[in-house]
């Protein structure tokens, strides 16, 4: 059946990628298919946040360069973190450049190959940005997302793009792991000729949120519900539909709404797996 059909646990079992292996057994143990995007800019908030709801996630979602007091102590903090509630890290770095540039990212004072299990980048580049990141990540075993769909409104990553992209996704199997997308994407853009059986992505759903359809900025938001039982994606990614504004956050009220997307995702997941 296909991989949307399939519980997290058996996927965990043939993926071939070490990072989506780790990934959907988290998934499995923690039942929770939430991603929390640390969206904050003070490193206080960041890890008060982190405190919070690391129980209850599958993965932190990271834009480790916003923030404003950034040290090399943060990363070393996170990934204590990530051990001590076992979640994985995922930088969304959305790299879109040409081969030097982003592999002198990866290396540069963030060192987000050091540390990041998942990174992503836009197909825009073409077939180059994923051997280029390959060349760093597959020493290290990380997994690579590659941006699919946007949740933008009037965002340009429709019809032939998203096909492209999951093209490019399929051909390095060994590397990407998956998109970040509004919808199920295996199959897409296949022709008779490919070999799509066993193909196994993993769909991240940002622009998820029970009480918002959207922000004043473009940003649109569907429910758990809609998303991973109607849609079949795997991860919902939340931010601000749990820590709000960021600034000096209520940790109760943060785990309160963790918790909240937690069983709303994972009922939603069940809803769909169910034979
Ligand atoms: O299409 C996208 C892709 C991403 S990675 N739309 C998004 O919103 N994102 C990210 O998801 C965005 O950069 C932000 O970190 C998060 C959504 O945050 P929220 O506060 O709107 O839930």
């Amino acid at each position: 059946s296909s991989p949307h059909l399939q519980t997290y646990n058996e996927r965990a079992q043939r993926h071939a990628n070490k990072a989506a292996r780790a990934l959907l057994r988290v998934m499995e143990e923690k039942q929770s298919n939430l991603s929390v995007s640390v969206d904050v800019t003070k490193s206080k908030d960041f890890f008060d946040i982190i405190e919070a709801v690391g129980p209850h996630v599958c993965l932190i979602k990271t834009h480790i360069d916003i923030l404003e007091d950034f040290d090399p102590t943060v990363i070393d903090r996170l990934r204590e973190l990530s051990e001590k509630h076992k979640f994985l890290i995922f930088e969304d770095r959305k790299f879109a450049d040409i081969v030097p540039w982003h592999c002198s990212i990866q290396k540069g004072s963030t060192r987000s190959q050091d540390w990041a299990h998942i990174t992503n980048a836009h197909a825009v580049p073409g077939p180059s940005i994923i051997t280029g990141l390959a060349s760093v990540g597959i020493p290290k075993d990380r997994g690579l997302i590659l941006l699919a769909e946007m949740s933008s409104k009037g965002a340009l990553t429709t019809g032939s793009y998203t096909e492209d992209a999951v093209r490019m996704a399929r051909a390095r199997r060994d590397f990407v792991i998956g998109f970040i997308a509004q919808h199920r994407m295996e199959g897409i853009g296949a022709s008779d000729t490919d070999n799509i059986a066993g193909e196994d992505f993993l769909v991240l759903a940002p622009g998820v949120g029970l009480d918002a359809t959207g922000d004043a900025m473009g940003q649109q938001y569907r429910t758990p519900e809609q998303v991973v039982f109607e849609s079949g994606c795997d991860v919902i990614i939340v931010g601000r539909g749990i820590y709000g504004k960021g600034e000096n956050v209520d940790t109760r009220e943060v785990l309160k709404q963790a918790q909240r997307y937690q069983a709303a995702g994972w009922e939603a997941y069940k809803k769909r797996v169910q034979r």
